[in-house]
């Protein structure tokens, strides 16, 4: 069947005919492709299109999509059996490896998407603290927990839903949404809900709004706020986490947080988020303590050994090198295409985001100035010419060590050309 005779079917029966809303090229317009096969750096589509990917399942591929050694261990643990809701081997292999990765995790839990490890983070730091407020930033996408559908990022701003309907009165006026990279607006709202915020949670670098860097100083203040005021200081680092460097973004910009959420590439590609931090904020998580936390195939072995041997191969094979080599590597080649352009381009390792304004971009508000439109014509013509980008200006690229200097190439070249065709709507 085609992509679009399938994609027929799945509206008969999926709402939007995705599982995700940003598959569904809402943003850009068509419809989506179905993709049939994936391996190494590329996508292999049901309609014979064969596609050089840089969305890489919004982050797990990071060793590229299929790697051998993952395959092989997913095969060879679930041949002796799926799941057991009894603890396994390999769950506190995992949490020893995250512990040794991430300084500031001294404790973890497994669960089993990102959005149940922030939300985990949030309810163990409102029980911790005793207190109910939480600040999040505009634009930051922590996934659809109902109290973090505030000013969302990622599919929730794609398709304008920023305050998802659903989301009770209550819950989002415990949420105090601020603007990113302003230091003023948090102590304003310390000063104004005094003893009553529980924690501050954010992207440390936030990439659901496309992609934009934290000022200097600016994580450094919000560590400084939370310890000052008591408020747990929570690093959403689903994305970043084991992506940036082993230990994520807050080991590129030294900052420790009180807890991580983390997912994606820990999963090798099957559902796995996890969430950790200090031994004495995450000893209240029931059994040990108060707070509630739970998931039947949390830690399953067949999950659990996917993550680890992803994990394994990114440190014997050097991955976070060859990472950011691959990123330096892409934005030079990209520079030809983009220098006279009013774009911006903005890479960190290997994830980067090319906003279709002239920027500078800080935050939302300045995200929200791009040429969607634009956007969306640029994103078709690097379709048509064999390359995948994010469907929406709002989501960021990921390169995986599997991208070769020959992809890179041939992407310039397509989005080179791709470019040109857009730029009279740009300039
Ligand atoms: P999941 O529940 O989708 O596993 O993770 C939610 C989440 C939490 N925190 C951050 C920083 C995230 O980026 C995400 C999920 N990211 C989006 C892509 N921007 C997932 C794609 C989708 O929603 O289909």
């Amino acid at each position: 069947m085609s992509s679009a005779d399938l994609f027929r079917t799945a509206c008969r029966y999926i709402p939007g005919g995705v599982n995700s809303p940003v598959r569904a090229f809402r943003a850009v317009g068509g419809e989506p492709f179905f993709v049939s096969k994936a391996e190494g750096s590329r996508l292999f589509t049901v309609d014979g299109k064969e596609l050089v990917d840089y969305v890489g399942t919004w982050g797990p591929a990071i060793l590229g999509h299929a790697p051998d050694s993952v395959i092989a261990a997913i095969c060879a643990t679930a041949s002796r059996g799926t799941s057991f809701g009894v603890p396994n081997p390999l769950e506190p292999e995992m949490a020893e490896l995250i512990c040794g990765l991430v300084p500031s995790v001294e404790k973890v839990r497994m669960v089993n998407s990102g959005t149940e490890a922030t939300m985990s983070c949030i309810r163990l730091a409102r029980g911790y603290t005793g207190r109910d407020k939480v600040i999040k930033f505009e634009g930051c996408y922590h996934g659809h927990v109902d109290g973090l559908l505030v000013k969302a990022g990622s599919g929730a701003l794609t398709h304008s839903q920023i305050d998802s309907a659903g989301v009770p009165k209550a819950y989002a006026e415990l949420t105090l949404c601020l603007p990113f990279n302003d230091l003023a607006a948090v102590e304003e709202a310390f000063a104004a809900n005094p003893g009553e915020i529980a924690a501050i949670i954010l992207e440390p670098v936030p990439a659901n709004a496309g992609l934009y860097l934290p000022e200097d100083g600016y994580l450094e203040g919000l560590r400084e706020l939370c310890t000052q005021h008591g408020a747990v200081l929570i690093f959403d680092e689903v994305m970043t986490g084991f992506r940036l460097a082993p230990g994520g973004a807050q080991e590129i910009y030294g900052v420790t947080p009180d807890l991580t959420a983390l997912g994606k590439v820990i999963g090798g590609g099957l559902p796995v988020g996890a969430f950790g931090g200090k031994a004495e904020i995450m000893d209240y998580l029931s059994p040990e303590g108060p707070v509630y936390q739970a998931g039947t195939l949390s830690g399953n072995p067949v999950a659990m050994a996917a993550g680890l041997t992803q994990l394994r191969e990114l440190i014997s094979g050097g991955g976070w090198s060859q990472l950011e080599e691959r990123g330096r590597q892409f934005e030079e080649a990209m520079q030809p295409a983009i220098a006279n352009l009013p774009v911006t381009f903005h890479r960190i390792g290997s994830m980067f985001c090319l906003y279709f304004q002239k920027g500078p971009v800080r935050n939302l508000a300045d995200a929200r100035q791009s040429n969607t439109k634009a956007f969306a014509k640029f994103f078709h013509a690097c379709l048509d010419g064999g390359v995948y980008f994010a469907p929406s200006q709002f989501e960021a690229g990921f390169l995986s060590v599997a991208h070769s200097e020959a992809d890179i190439a041939f992407t310039a070249e397509v989005a080179s050309s791709a470019l040109a065709s857009v730029a009279a709507d740009i300039s």
